[in-house]
């Protein structure tokens, strides 16, 4: 069977993360259900082996809880610490995206972001990317519920109609899913999620983020093989890293460029009077 894999959902009170829990794992083994606090008050995991793969669920309160924010982010830790292969599912309820969902948010980019970023700095997502360390763009996704409410518009267009949340998906590497967890019984959201997760396996070596290379001294030659086979691994995994972030980097240089280019484009139109606008840029060559 492959690694174990754990996702660990992150989010507001009432955002359906319980209820995401229950449909990733097919039956009920959270309590789910509408009120004004959270209805979950501890951190919760329940595992199940699905499509040959063992699976693990964690399930947390809202994240803006009194004192929740900082639990979760203990767990968290010590989780990557024992070098478990975790995915963090940011889950977001297709709705109004209120400063509550906002700020739900931002607290769930302080626990999995890896750079220290104090409370008082991040309050607005416009400071996400600052605290958005590496292993959080690698290994999170955001979730969206309530895909019953959409009433007929495409999820894309919500993305694009909120620009927090379109920052949000973009910080995520474009990668999101989407549940009705009124319709439990549709597997085949999960079979969407499950692989998007096995693309990001792919791109990221898939190897679990806090993987560390330990070298044990070799009593034997066997001994010898297997490090010699992890450093292969390693390094096949650290040039994948880096090929993925050159390819990010020239297609943010890409879009910056072609951005400048549309700007001067529109600056000049603006200063050039409207008679001059209908010249044809040949004309000024042949006026030199
Ligand atoms: N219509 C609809 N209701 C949902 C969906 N997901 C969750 N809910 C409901 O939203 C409420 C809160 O869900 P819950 O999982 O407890 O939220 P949590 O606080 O994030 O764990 C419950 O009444 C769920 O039945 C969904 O996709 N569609
Ligand atoms: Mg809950």
């Amino acid at each position: 069977m492959d690694q174990k894999l754990t996702f660990i959902l992150l989010g507001h009170t009432g955002a359906g993360k319980s209820a995401s829990g229950n449909t990733i794992l097919g039956e009920v083994l959270f309590e789910s259900r509408r009120a004004f606090k959270s209805v979950t008050t501890q951190i919760s995991e329940k595992s199940k082996v699905l499509y040959g793969k063992q699976i693990s669920v964690i399930d947390t309160p809202g994240i803006l809880c009194p004192g929740f924010e900082d639990k979760i982010k203990t767990y968290c830790q010590a989780l990557l610490q024992s070098s478990t292969l975790c995915l963090f599912l940011v889950v977001i309820k297709i709705d109004r995206f209120t400063d509550e969902q906002k700020n739900a948010v931002t607290a769930a980019m302080r626990v999995i972001g890896d750079q220290e970023v104090s409370k008082a700095d991040c309050l607005m997502l416009e400071y996400l990317p600052k605290m958005f360390g590496s292993y959080a763009s690698k290994y999170s996704m955001v979730l969206f519920t309530h895909a019953d409410q959409l009433n007929g518009q495409s999820l894309e267009d919500v993305i694009q109609s909120n620009e927090h949340v379109s920052k949000m998906v973009s910080m995520c590497a474009n990668r999101y899913c989407v549940f009705d967890n009124k319709k439990r019984s549709n597997r085949l959201q999960v079979r969407s999620l499950l692989d998007k997760v096995d693309q990001i396996l792919r791109t990221n070596g898939g190897h679990c983020p806090s993987d560390k290379l330990k070298f044990e001294p070799f009593k034997n030659k066997d001994g010898f093989f297997q490090t010699l086979v992890q450093l292969i691994k390693w390094l096949i995994m650290k040039i994948k890293e880096l090929l993925a972030s050159v390819v990010e980097y020239g297609f943010q240089s890409t879009r910056v460029i072609q951005h400048t280019a549309l700007a001067s484009i529109g600056m000049r139109r603006s200063i050039q009077s409207p008679l001059q606008s209908r010249v044809s840029p040949c004309s000024s060559l042949n006026v030199l």
